[in-house]
């Protein structure tokens, strides 16, 4: 249906060379829809990625369109200066529309109202959903670490927030409170000992709010969605080659996205894994994460946040299960689902990595 609509009502919009040949759905993504669209050209064929985004969750497209211009400039430059030939890998590039309705629209409206997208699409390269090589798992977080890194000196107003507290942990605990008050579908009962983790671990939402409270860690440009099928791996040489999905590119703390990293990277199992006994962190995974953010960001991260960087895993870990659950709770309105109770599944993941997490923090504290 979609696929349809993008053909007939989106791709002719775009003004892409050649014709049109099919698209089909693309990637694992819980919010927007992204399609992999194949067009002819009389010389072997092009490809182009396109999403319909999810204005119920990025309410402001324009705005969030436009921190994606200014971000994805602002990085071409940077890596025109270290690899002009292959520039066009390691940063995104937006096919604008060919009328463009406002000054930093990239995006189009289309005639159902539904808003769409197109990159240039980025090839001989992968993400992977999982991972379980420390040598790629200190690629990708040393990515994400050197695009926060890059976006430092970004200049200018400050970027639109795209969801506001989007990383607030005390307020996440307590959309979860409140949604377990509402309890629209009667689900509260079925997750009573997931809602009592949530209770004996409410202090650590604070943790990095504290944190930034106590001056021990400041703003700056964060990704805010740094889990590991965002970043973008060459497949001949394995290096991590250019960050993706930047529809939360905002101001956060770098901790943030450390803790998404370790958040996907050490988690050892899909993130709706049934048998919780496979959920245990590995040392080597950690170290390696943790070598390859610190040594991406640079002076980002400051002496009191790498004290904190097993906290921050714990802390986004614990924040993207209450809000797994909280969702499960509300009828799975904001993540999308494949199959009933999927939500439930993925916050039980979560919480059993923040168990692991805690158990061991000593240990991997001291690893890297
Ligand atoms: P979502 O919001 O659905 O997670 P992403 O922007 O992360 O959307 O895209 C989903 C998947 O599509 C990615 O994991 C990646 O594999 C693939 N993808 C996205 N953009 C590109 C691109 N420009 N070139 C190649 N593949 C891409
Ligand atoms: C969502 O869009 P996607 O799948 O990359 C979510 C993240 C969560 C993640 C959990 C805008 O990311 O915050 O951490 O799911 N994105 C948004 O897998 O809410
Ligand atoms: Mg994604």
């Amino acid at each position: 249906m979609s696929v349809d609509f993008l053909e007939t009502s989106v791709a002719p919009h775009f003004g892409i060379e050649g014709e049109f040949a099919r698209a089909e759905p693309f990637g694992s993504g819980h919010i927007n829809s992204t399609y992999l669209a194949h067009y002819r050209d009389g010389n072997g064929g092009a490809r182009y990625v396109y999403q319909r985004i999810n204005d119920a969750v990025f309410t402001d497209v324009p705005a969030m369109m436009q921190n994606i211009a200014r971000v994805t400039d602002h990085v071409r430059r940077k890596v025109e200066l270290g690899d002009p030939d292959d520039a066009h890998r390691r940063v995104l590039t937006l096919v604008p529309p060919i009328v463009r309705t406002d000054a930093g629209y990239d995006a189009l409206r289309a005639e159902d109202g539904s808003w769409w997208r197109a990159y240039r699409f980025i090839d001989g390269a992968r993400t992977y959903d999982t991972l379980d090589d420390p040598e790629r798992a200190y690629r990708a977080a040393k990515t994400f670490g050197c695009f926060i890194e890059m976006l430092a000196d970004l200049g200018g107003e400050r970027l639109h927030e795209t969801i506001p507290a989007f990383h607030d942990t005390p307020k996440r605990y307590a959309d979860l409170v409140a949604a377990v008050e509402r309890d629209p579908l009667g689900r509260a009962a079925g997750v009573r000992d997931e809602i009592a983790f949530c209770e004996r671990n409410a202090a650590l939402a604070n943790a990095l709010e504290d944190l930034r409270a106590g001056g021990a860690s400041r703003e700056c440009v964060t990704h805010n969605d740094t889990k590991v099928n965002n970043v973008m791996m060459d497949d001949l040489t394995g290096e991590g080659l250019c960050v993706i999905d930047l529809d939360t590119v905002m101001p956060g703390l770098a901790l943030y996205d450390f803790g998404d990293m370790v958040r996907t990277a050490t988690m050892p199992v899909a993130e709706d894994e049934r048998d919780l006994s496979l959920v245990e962190v590995d040392a080597a995974m950690y170290a390696a994460v943790a070598r390859g953010f610190v040594e991406g960001a640079g002076a980002l991260l400051g002496p009191q946040e790498r004290e904190h960087l097993v906290t921050a895993g714990r802390v986004i870990t614990f924040e993207c299960g209450m809000r797994f659950l909280a969702d499960h709770l509300l009828g799975d309105t904001y993540f999308r689902i494949h199959r009933p109770g999927q939500n439930l599944d993925r916050a039980r993941t979560q919480f059993a990595l923040v168990d692991s997490l805690t158990r061991r923090e000593e240990e991997l504290h001291t690893s890297p």
